[in-house]
């Protein structure tokens, strides 16, 4: 049985016509594997079209790009739909999940518990980022990891490791980015170009968070929260509030961070992280939501008190506090 990054190198080849997404809000891993694809299929002169319902975000525009990115279905076609770093279907967001019974749809991903929702499914959670498997993809393709291929699966790899930090930092993402770096990407310039990007808005609106930290179970739980104001008065969306949640983490003592981000209906997004053993994703689930080990996320339709007070109580639980 060949293995599934065989059979999807050998489907590419013998087919054409692809629409390739990843999840809504597209971080650096979604983004990255998105335009890293597109760069296959051009080098292999396939007819593609990337697409995301939040377009390309503006943290990434230096990012070069083998064709635009599609912000709605209207005017694309496709025979096989990729979906990348997409945990559940829904993901993709309502406009691609309602044509997605339609065509088949090649699912590859690195998330705890994705549901194998594609009629090709290489799911695969050991790998740091799904960037790194459009790499193995590359390589099975036999194309070289180099120009703006490597770009943008270096943008993938680096941000779901928090630059090489975090527990999924693995020899074999390590010897990846050497690889990489050994075809000729410049590692300081390119990281310059991915962190670099901040507005003063968004300063501002991490201050306003930051301002709201609670520390839970003596230290052990911290929490901030982003509300609709926040990001009224400092013009900001939803994308600048990312990674709020690994500087919570920073927090000497801190096993667990939270952030609760209001949405536009009222509802709260939930982010969690933690180091080794200590599973956000179990917690995240308790609110159907999911993720990884050391990082997940859901949403919990209350008010502002009583998300917290549910997701402090499940947090204690979870790492057996309470
Ligand atoms: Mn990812």
């Amino acid at each position: 049985m060949p293995s599934p990054v065989t059979r999807i190198a050998e489907l590419i080849r013998k087919s054409d016509g692809f629409l390739v997404a990843a999840h809504v809000n597209p971080d650096g891993d979604a983004m990255g594997s998105t335009v890293a694809l597109g760069h296959i299929f051009t080098a292999l002169g396939k007819r593609f079209c990337l697409y995301n319902p939040s377009g390309m975000p503006h943290q990434f525009d230096w990012l070069p790009l083998p064709g635009p990115v599609h912000t709605s279905l209207t005017g694309t076609e496709a025979n096989w739909i990729f979906v990348l770093d997409c945990g559940a279907p829904g993901r993709v967001g309502p406009e691609l999940q309602a044509i997605m019974g339609s065509r088949p749809v090649v699912n590859i991903d690195h998330h705890l518990g994705n549901p194998d929702f594609g009629q090709h499914n290489w799911v695969d959670e050991t790998y740091p980022a799904v960037a790194a498997m459009i790499a193995e993809l590359a390589d099975t393709l036999e194309l070289p990891l180099t120009g703006p291929l490597a770009e943008a699966l270096y943008l993938g790899i680096a941000t779901d490791t928090g630059f090489f930090t975090y527990d999924n930092t693995t020899p074999d993402i390590l010897e990846l980015a050497a690889r990489l770096i050994r075809l000729g990407l410049q590692p300081g310039p390119l990281n310059a170009k991915i962190r670099n990007q901040w507005t003063v808005n968004r300063f501002r609106l991490w201050g306003k968070s930051f301002s709201t930290s609670e520390m839970h179970f003596g230290g052990l739980v911290a929490l901030a929260v982003v509300t609709r104001e926040m990001m009224e008065r400092t013009d900001t969306d939803a994308s600048d509030t990312e990674e709020i949640v690994n500087f919570l983490r920073r927090l000497r003592g801190t096993r667990a961070a939270a952030l609760l981000r209001e949405e536009p209906d009222g509802s709260f997004k939930f982010s969690l992280r933690s180091t080794g053993a200590d599973n956000m994703q179990k917690v995240a689930t308790l609110f159907d939501g999911g993720g990884h080990r050391n990082a997940a996320g859901g949403t919990i339709v209350a008010d502002l008190q009583t998300a917290k007070n549910r997701l402090v109580q499940a947090l204690g639980e979870g790492l057996g506090l309470v």
